[in-house]
Protein backbone atom coordinates (compact mmCIF):
# COMPACT_ATOMS: atom_id res chain seq x y z
CA UNK A 1 0.00 0.00 0.00
CA UNK A 2 1.58 3.47 -0.78
CA UNK A 3 2.17 5.77 1.67
CA UNK A 4 3.40 9.35 2.79
CA UNK A 5 7.15 9.68 2.98
CA UNK A 6 8.68 8.19 5.89
CA UNK A 7 11.80 10.50 5.97
CA UNK A 8 10.67 13.33 8.78
CA UNK A 9 10.51 17.39 7.58
CA UNK A 10 13.49 18.73 9.00
CA UNK A 11 11.46 21.29 11.10
CA UNK A 12 7.66 21.63 12.68
CA UNK A 13 5.02 23.09 12.05
CA UNK A 14 3.24 24.14 15.49
CA UNK A 15 -0.67 25.39 14.99
CA UNK A 16 -2.11 26.56 18.20
CA UNK A 17 -6.00 26.12 18.76
CA UNK A 18 -6.55 28.63 21.34
CA UNK A 19 -10.17 28.79 22.27
CA UNK A 20 -12.21 25.93 20.50
CA UNK A 21 -16.39 26.20 21.32
CA UNK A 22 -16.49 23.77 24.15
CA UNK A 23 -15.26 25.67 27.02
CA UNK A 24 -16.85 27.95 28.74
CA UNK A 25 -15.41 31.58 29.82
CA UNK A 26 -17.43 31.57 33.09
CA UNK A 27 -15.47 27.92 33.62
CA UNK A 28 -11.94 29.01 32.18
CA UNK A 29 -11.20 32.84 33.16
CA UNK A 30 -8.57 32.58 31.31
CA UNK A 31 -9.69 31.02 27.69
CA UNK A 32 -9.08 33.66 24.86
CA UNK A 33 -13.06 34.82 23.95
CA UNK A 34 -12.72 38.26 22.82
CA UNK A 35 -11.07 40.14 19.20
CA UNK A 36 -8.81 41.71 21.95
CA UNK A 37 -7.88 38.31 23.73
CA UNK A 38 -7.44 36.50 20.38
CA UNK A 39 -5.15 39.21 18.86
CA UNK A 40 -2.58 38.87 21.83
CA UNK A 41 -2.54 35.22 22.28
CA UNK A 42 -1.73 34.95 18.59
CA UNK A 43 1.38 37.85 18.91
CA UNK A 44 2.78 35.49 22.01
CA UNK A 45 2.01 32.55 20.38
CA UNK A 46 3.77 33.27 17.32
CA UNK A 47 6.81 34.58 18.94
CA UNK A 48 6.50 31.30 20.84
CA UNK A 49 7.06 29.11 17.72
CA UNK A 50 3.58 28.83 16.54
CA UNK A 51 2.86 29.15 12.81
CA UNK A 52 -0.84 29.09 12.02
CA UNK A 53 -3.79 29.21 14.28
CA UNK A 54 -7.00 27.48 14.47
CA UNK A 55 -10.05 29.98 15.06
CA UNK A 56 -13.13 29.51 16.71
CA UNK A 57 -14.72 32.91 17.45
CA UNK A 58 -17.45 33.91 20.27
CA UNK A 59 -19.67 36.43 20.50
CA UNK A 60 -20.21 39.52 22.92
CA UNK A 61 -21.42 37.06 25.59
CA UNK A 62 -18.49 34.50 25.44
CA UNK A 63 -20.98 32.22 23.06
CA UNK A 64 -19.48 30.34 20.10
CA UNK A 65 -20.84 32.08 17.13
CA UNK A 66 -20.53 31.84 13.12
CA UNK A 67 -21.51 35.10 12.26
CA UNK A 68 -19.59 36.09 9.19
CA UNK A 69 -18.97 39.48 10.77
CA UNK A 70 -17.60 38.78 13.49
CA UNK A 71 -15.42 35.69 11.68
CA UNK A 72 -14.55 38.04 9.85
CA UNK A 73 -13.15 40.80 12.19
CA UNK A 74 -11.16 37.60 13.73
CA UNK A 75 -9.59 36.97 11.05
CA UNK A 76 -8.59 40.62 9.81
CA UNK A 77 -7.30 41.54 13.38
CA UNK A 78 -5.10 38.67 13.68
CA UNK A 79 -3.75 38.82 9.90
CA UNK A 80 -3.00 42.69 11.11
CA UNK A 81 -1.46 41.86 13.73
CA UNK A 82 0.69 38.75 13.30
CA UNK A 83 1.91 36.91 10.15
CA UNK A 84 0.21 33.40 11.46
CA UNK A 85 -1.64 31.10 8.65
CA UNK A 86 -5.15 32.09 9.71
CA UNK A 87 -7.12 29.15 9.82
CA UNK A 88 -10.92 29.10 10.72
CA UNK A 89 -12.74 25.98 11.83
CA UNK A 90 -15.74 25.39 9.53
CA UNK A 91 -16.85 22.41 12.60
CA UNK A 92 -17.64 25.10 15.12
CA UNK A 93 -19.55 23.49 17.76
CA UNK A 94 -21.96 20.76 17.77
CA UNK A 95 -25.04 23.30 17.95
CA UNK A 96 -24.00 24.58 14.56
CA UNK A 97 -26.73 24.03 11.75
CA UNK A 98 -24.59 22.75 8.58
CA UNK A 99 -25.42 25.62 6.54
CA UNK A 100 -24.52 27.91 8.52
CA UNK A 101 -20.74 26.08 8.55
CA UNK A 102 -20.48 25.97 4.67
CA UNK A 103 -20.84 30.38 5.21
CA UNK A 104 -17.45 30.04 7.06
CA UNK A 105 -15.04 30.34 4.25
CA UNK A 106 -17.17 33.93 3.43
CA UNK A 107 -14.76 34.86 5.72
CA UNK A 108 -11.85 34.41 3.45
CA UNK A 109 -9.64 32.07 6.12
CA UNK A 110 -6.26 31.28 4.44
CA UNK A 111 -7.36 27.72 5.46
CA UNK A 112 -10.41 25.88 6.73
CA UNK A 113 -10.81 22.96 8.82
CA UNK A 114 -12.40 20.04 7.24
CA UNK A 115 -13.75 16.76 9.36
CA UNK A 116 -13.97 13.78 7.69
CA UNK A 117 -16.72 12.34 9.43
CA UNK A 118 -19.39 12.16 12.43
CA UNK A 119 -18.24 11.13 15.50
CA UNK A 120 -19.56 10.84 19.27
CA UNK A 121 -18.36 13.88 20.89
CA UNK A 122 -18.72 13.90 24.68
CA UNK A 123 -22.78 13.11 24.83
CA UNK A 124 -22.92 14.65 21.83
CA UNK A 125 -22.81 13.71 18.10
CA UNK A 126 -20.36 15.61 15.76
CA UNK A 127 -22.08 15.88 12.98
CA UNK A 128 -20.08 15.46 9.33
CA UNK A 129 -22.49 13.75 6.40
CA UNK A 130 -20.60 13.00 3.73
CA UNK A 131 -22.96 15.53 1.16
CA UNK A 132 -21.86 18.14 3.53
CA UNK A 133 -17.86 17.20 3.47
CA UNK A 134 -18.42 17.11 -0.09
CA UNK A 135 -19.96 20.13 -0.31
CA UNK A 136 -17.36 21.99 2.33
CA UNK A 137 -14.33 20.25 0.03
CA UNK A 138 -15.61 21.25 -3.33
CA UNK A 139 -15.89 25.66 -2.41
CA UNK A 140 -13.06 25.61 -0.29
CA UNK A 141 -11.23 24.28 -4.15
CA UNK A 142 -13.77 27.41 -5.64
CA UNK A 143 -12.13 29.76 -3.22
CA UNK A 144 -9.11 28.45 -3.09
CA UNK A 145 -8.67 28.18 0.61
CA UNK A 146 -6.23 24.89 2.13
CA UNK A 147 -8.25 22.81 3.83
CA UNK A 148 -6.55 20.88 6.90
CA UNK A 149 -8.49 17.56 6.94
CA UNK A 150 -9.90 16.68 10.66
CA UNK A 151 -9.21 12.87 11.32
CA UNK A 152 -10.95 11.65 14.35
CA UNK A 153 -10.89 8.15 13.49
CA UNK A 154 -9.77 5.47 11.41
CA UNK A 155 -13.38 5.45 9.38
CA UNK A 156 -12.16 9.19 8.62
CA UNK A 157 -9.06 8.32 6.67
CA UNK A 158 -10.78 6.01 4.67
CA UNK A 159 -13.32 8.81 3.53
CA UNK A 160 -10.57 10.82 2.97
CA UNK A 161 -9.31 8.49 0.18
CA UNK A 162 -13.17 8.83 -1.11
CA UNK A 163 -13.02 12.60 -0.88
CA UNK A 164 -9.64 13.07 -2.87
CA UNK A 165 -10.57 9.79 -5.52
CA UNK A 166 -13.32 11.84 -5.81
CA UNK A 167 -12.68 15.37 -6.37
CA UNK A 168 -9.47 15.54 -7.02
CA UNK A 169 -6.51 17.77 -4.41
CA UNK A 170 -7.18 20.73 -2.68
CA UNK A 171 -6.35 24.78 -3.47
CA UNK A 172 -2.38 24.37 -4.16
CA UNK A 173 -1.97 20.48 -4.31
CA UNK A 174 -0.95 19.99 -0.58
CA UNK A 175 -2.72 17.07 1.37
CA UNK A 176 -2.14 18.46 4.94
CA UNK A 177 -4.09 16.68 7.66
CA UNK A 178 -4.68 16.95 11.57
CA UNK A 179 -4.90 13.47 13.57
CA UNK A 180 -7.72 14.65 16.29
CA UNK A 181 -6.88 11.96 19.10
CA UNK A 182 -8.47 10.93 22.54
CA UNK A 183 -11.94 13.33 21.85
CA UNK A 184 -14.16 12.07 24.96
CA UNK A 185 -16.91 9.60 24.21
CA UNK A 186 -15.60 9.20 20.14
CA UNK A 187 -13.08 9.02 17.84
CA UNK A 188 -9.62 6.54 18.33
CA UNK A 189 -7.72 6.96 21.36
CA UNK A 190 -4.49 9.40 22.27
CA UNK A 191 -2.42 6.39 21.58
CA UNK A 192 0.97 5.55 19.37
CA UNK A 193 -0.51 2.26 18.19
CA UNK A 194 -3.58 4.22 17.25
CA UNK A 195 -1.57 7.02 15.96
CA UNK A 196 0.88 4.89 13.75
CA UNK A 197 -2.25 2.98 12.25
CA UNK A 198 -3.93 6.22 11.14
CA UNK A 199 -0.79 7.47 9.84
CA UNK A 200 0.09 4.22 7.67
CA UNK A 201 -3.69 4.36 6.29
CA UNK A 202 -3.08 7.89 4.84
CA UNK A 203 -4.11 8.65 0.89
CA UNK A 204 -0.75 8.22 -0.86
CA UNK A 205 -1.73 12.03 -1.72
CA UNK A 206 -0.87 13.48 1.49
CA UNK A 207 1.94 15.72 1.88
CA UNK A 208 2.00 16.36 6.04
CA UNK A 209 0.33 15.50 8.95
CA UNK A 210 -0.11 16.69 12.29
CA UNK A 211 -1.60 15.49 15.50
CA UNK A 212 -3.25 16.63 18.63
CA UNK A 213 -4.12 14.54 21.93
CA UNK A 214 -6.88 15.92 23.90
CA UNK A 215 -7.01 16.25 27.27
CA UNK A 216 -4.51 13.86 28.95
CA UNK A 217 -3.36 12.24 25.74
CA UNK A 218 -1.78 15.41 24.27
CA UNK A 219 1.73 14.80 25.36
CA UNK A 220 1.98 11.41 24.94
CA UNK A 221 0.71 12.34 21.34
CA UNK A 222 2.86 14.76 20.72
CA UNK A 223 5.95 12.66 21.44
CA UNK A 224 4.98 10.23 19.21
CA UNK A 225 3.40 12.82 16.32
CA UNK A 226 7.50 14.17 16.30
CA UNK A 227 8.69 10.53 16.47
CA UNK A 228 6.88 9.42 13.57
CA UNK A 229 7.59 12.44 11.45
CA UNK A 230 4.49 14.37 12.30
CA UNK A 231 3.90 18.15 13.05
CA UNK A 232 2.35 19.13 15.87
CA UNK A 233 -1.44 21.02 16.84
CA UNK A 234 -1.63 22.47 20.66
CA UNK A 235 -3.87 24.79 22.37
CA UNK A 236 -6.66 25.34 24.81
CA UNK A 237 -9.26 24.15 22.76
CA UNK A 238 -7.77 20.54 23.37
CA UNK A 239 -5.89 20.85 26.73
CA UNK A 240 -6.54 23.01 29.76
CA UNK A 241 -3.49 21.32 31.85
CA UNK A 242 -0.01 21.32 31.77
CA UNK A 243 0.01 18.33 34.15
CA UNK A 244 -2.67 16.62 36.71
CA UNK A 245 -3.91 20.20 38.79
CA UNK A 246 -1.88 22.46 36.99
CA UNK A 247 -4.00 24.83 34.88
CA UNK A 248 -3.12 26.41 31.34
CA UNK A 249 -3.35 29.84 31.52
CA UNK A 250 -1.86 30.94 28.55
CA UNK A 251 -1.65 29.50 25.11
CA UNK A 252 1.61 30.15 24.64
CA UNK A 253 2.95 27.77 27.73
CA UNK A 254 1.27 24.98 25.15
CA UNK A 255 2.79 26.41 22.04
CA UNK A 256 6.51 27.02 23.89
CA UNK A 257 5.98 23.46 25.24
CA UNK A 258 5.46 22.30 21.76
CA UNK A 259 8.63 24.51 20.44
CA UNK A 260 10.91 23.12 23.49
CA UNK A 261 9.93 19.03 22.53
CA UNK A 262 10.22 19.90 18.48
CA UNK A 263 13.80 21.39 19.49
CA UNK A 264 14.92 18.18 20.97
CA UNK A 265 13.75 15.90 18.68
CA UNK A 266 15.71 18.22 16.18
CA UNK A 267 13.17 19.52 14.17
CA UNK A 268 12.54 22.68 15.60
CA UNK A 269 9.43 24.92 14.87
CA UNK A 270 8.75 25.70 11.04
CA UNK A 271 8.69 29.62 10.95
CA UNK A 272 5.70 31.36 9.18
CA UNK A 273 6.92 31.67 5.92
CA UNK A 274 8.27 28.37 5.62
CA UNK A 275 4.87 27.26 6.87
CA UNK A 276 2.88 29.43 4.22
CA UNK A 277 5.07 27.78 0.94
CA UNK A 278 4.78 23.96 2.75
CA UNK A 279 1.20 24.33 2.68
CA UNK A 280 0.75 26.80 -0.65
CA UNK A 281 -1.37 29.61 1.17
CA UNK A 282 -2.43 31.64 -1.11
CA UNK A 283 -1.60 35.08 -0.62
CA UNK A 284 -4.33 37.36 -0.02
N1 LIG B 1 -15.93 21.88 18.25
C1 LIG B 1 -16.03 20.59 17.70
C2 LIG B 1 -17.46 20.14 17.68
C3 LIG B 1 -13.12 21.81 14.00
O1 LIG B 1 -12.79 22.85 14.55
O2 LIG B 1 -13.21 21.73 12.78
C4 LIG B 1 -15.48 20.51 16.33
C5 LIG B 1 -14.12 21.00 16.12
C6 LIG B 1 -13.50 20.63 14.83
O3 LIG B 1 -13.53 21.69 16.91
ZN1 LIG C 1 -11.69 23.26 16.37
Amino acid sequence: MPMPPRVPHPTTLITVAPTGAESAKADVPDLPTTIEELVETAVRCEAAGAAMIHLHIRDAEHQPTLDTGRLKEAVDAVRGATSLIVQLSTGGSVHDPLEQRLKVLDAEPDSCSLTMGTTNFGDDVFMNPWPFVSELYQLAQEREVVPEFELFDLGHVHALHRLLDTYGLPYGGKVHCDLVMGVPGGGMPGTTDALVASVQALPAETTSWSATGIGRTTLAVALASLSRGGHLRVGMEDTLTLSRGVPVTHNEQLVSRAAAIAELAQRPAMSTADAREFLQIKQR
